[in-house]
């Protein structure tokens, strides 16, 4: 009975534990920098972020994209993940619907687009 007490107690404090260090790490790497989407394009469409930020990636109109690593380059899709670019790929569709984009550790220019719509490019500059 008492040794259910205390392993009650050590499973709670690991928890409680696990779900501090998980809100640190976001808080560490959060930039606050946004790059908008309109409804065919990224309204901005270059970002700079300092080592091991991040980008957010907003809809701001409910339109569907399709984001991954690559870029279009006049009609055709060049899918590509630069080494040191985080894996890349989700869908979003909802008016400020939102994704969070990295950590970018590597130093470097970095591209993502929309498999959705020819010529929708960001580049990501990370310094
Ligand atoms: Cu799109």
């Amino acid at each position: 009975m008492y040794k259910k007490l205390v392993f009650g107690m050590i499973a709670f404090a690991l928890v409680t534990v696990l779900f501090a260090a998980c809100s640190i790490k976001e808080g560490a790497t959060a930039s606050g920098i946004e790059a908008k989407m309109g409804s065919s394009n990224f309204i901005d469409t270059k970002v700079t972020l300092k080592k091991g930020e991040s980008v957010t990636l907003v809809d701001e109109v409910a339109s569907l994209h399709t984001i991954t690593n690559g870029t279009w380059d006049g009609s055709q899709a060049k899918p590509a993940v630069e080494a040191g670019a985080p894996q890349v790929h989700f869908t979003v569709s909802g008016k400020g619907e939102s994704r969070n984009v990295g950590p970018f550790t590597t130093a470097g220019t970095f591209h993502l687009y929309c498999t959705v719509h020819p010529g929708m490019n960001l580049e990501i500059i990370v310094q």
